[in-house]
């Protein structure tokens, strides 16, 4: 699991206004993203049949690279495609309820703020929790004020074995401080669907990960 947060890529059509948002996708993948989250949420995103639609063409993609895909908030539509996974937040259905509608091999991360809330995403059966915001974001219109990396450090202190991923601001410079206090990678949108090119955007996320990683642990 701590391998596959190395580069998790989070999307929905409201986060590639200018860019079509499968090209994007498609370029993540072949820069080497380790993980999706297909997240359509939002004023402009797509709802119904059209979002449906499109989430079973970002897992064929997804499929076509060997990574796994996983589902926001909606474990209905999770449940309907067979997505590898679903994320859910403190104010979405427990995680205990998701692992009971999904079943033992699906994965499952919950956002965590505190050791609390690691805690009991842990004990209700998560393999991963996402912390943050780390740094200011702009894709998020209810994120929490940026928190820094206190809440990582303070997590991976109490729970030496517990995959954690940073969220929220994360660039390919940014990326390295998350990884020091302790996170087993990073997840962002805007670093990659914003980028000019989406797929050099992911192969130096990576390799930035992946050296923060090497330093930390040398
Ligand atoms: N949850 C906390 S911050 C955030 C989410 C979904 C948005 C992250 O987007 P970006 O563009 O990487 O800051
Ligand atoms: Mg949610």
């Amino acid at each position: 699991m701590k391998q596959l947060l190395e580069a998790y890529f989070i999307m929905g059509t409201q986060d590639c206004p200018t860019n079509d948002p499968l090209a994007v996708l498609e370029q993540a993948l072949e820069g080497g993203i380790t993980l999706f989250q297909f997240r359509e949420k939002g004023p402009k995103a797509l709802s119904g049949l059209q979002k449906e639609q499109f989430a079973k063409k970002c897992q064929q993609l997804c499929r076509s690279f060997n990574v796994p895909f996983i589902v926001n908030d909606d474990i209905q539509l999770a449940l309907r495609i067979d997505a590898d996974g679903v994320h859910v937040g403190q104010d979405d259905m427990a995680s205990d309820e998701v692992r009971r509608l999904l079943g033992p091999e699906k994965i499952i991360g919950v956002s965590a703020h505190s050791n609390d809330e690691v805690l009991e995403a842990i004990a209700q059966q998560a393999n991963y929790v996402g912390m943050g915001p780390i740094y200011q974001t702009t894709s998020k219109a209810d994120a929490d004020a940026p928190a820094g990396t206190t809440m990582i450090e303070e997590a991976r202190r109490a729970f030496p074995d517990i995959p954690i991923v940073a969220i929220g601001g994360i660039t390919i410079p940014r990326s390295e401080q998350p990884i020091a206090a302790g996170a087993d990678g990073v997840s962002v949108i805007s670093a990659i669907a914003q980028a000019s090119s989406p797929k050099r955007a992911a192969e130096q996320l990576k390799e930035a990960v992946q050296r923060a990683k090497a330093k930390r642990d040398q």
